[in-house]
């Protein structure tokens, strides 16, 4: 299993296709579908486009979908959520659909959407993903960062070396390290794994969510690892269930 990461979305060469991909967006992306999931939403339908979002959820019951989303780290005003993974409680949304759209998370699952195995991986649920990886055995995996409106950000390599520092634990035999952003984001989690939460709140994004507010809520969830067993996967195009 050759693991390679990828800063942003536009790092990933045209001419690659990965067996899987694993797309990271620790503030606050991945971590919301990680936890609406666990909470049991039945699916989280991911768009980069609003309009194509709200045409779609038109067509599904007024009882059963949520509106979720932010752009600039903002609630849209006629969403019924946020981007908070702490706002995605079992009274909120379970057995609903949701319809997502994030500045920067939902735009880098839209560009590995064709990739025929597709996670999504945030801290809390980092062992799950690990475990369906070393299970499934994908010959080749693309960690993909979502960043920050093209740019790189520190919380998702810290992800992404978190995730293949376990993979590497689970069996170093099979699982091999494929570029050099792989090799920089190991070293940033062995930096800060002690501490994950005061790296989230160093890095600009982080700076950028405190200026908006308070914001501890979501830190200490973003931060908490390995705490969910759930593990989001594509199921069909842009729409991520439970498995
Ligand atoms: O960029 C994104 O996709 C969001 O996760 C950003 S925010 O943390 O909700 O502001």
């Amino acid at each position: 299993m050759q693991i390679s990461y990828f800063h942003v979305p536009a790092d990933l060469p045209q001419d690659c296709h990965p067996a899987s991909a694993v797309v990271i967006d620790v503030l606050r992306a991945t971590t919301t579908i990680a936890w609406a999931l666990h909470n049991g939403a039945e699916g989280v339908a991911a768009f980069a486009d609003l309009d194509t979002l709200r045409k779609t959820a038109e067509n599904w019951p007024p009882s059963s979908r949520l509106l979720l989303g932010e752009r600039g780290g903002q609630k849209l005003s006629d969403f019924d959520l946020g981007n908070s993974p702490v706002a995605v409680t079992p009274e909120q949304v379970a057995g609903k659909r949701l319809f997502m759209s994030t500045t920067n998370g939902t735009r880098a699952l839209d560009r590995v959407r064709e990739v025929p195995l597709l996670i999504t991986a945030a801290l809390p649920n980092r062992e799950a993903v690990a475990q369906r990886l070393q299970r499934e055995a994908p010959a080749s995996v693309a960690i993909v960062g979502s960043g920050w409106e093209g740019s790189y950000s520190l919380e998702d390599s810290l992800a992404a070396g978190a995730l293949a520092a376990r993979l590497l634990e689970l069996d170093s035999d099979v699982a091999a390290v494929a570029n050099d952003e792989m090799t920089a984001a190991l070293a940033l989690w062995e930096q800060w794994k002690h501490d994950p939460e005061a790296c989230l709140r160093t890095a600009s994004h982080g700076r950028r969510l405190i200026n908006l507010g308070d914001h501890d809520a979501d830190f200490r969830c973003c931060a908490g690892l390995d705490q969910i067993a759930v593990v989001p996967i594509q199921k069909e195009p842009g729409v991520l269930q439970a498995s």
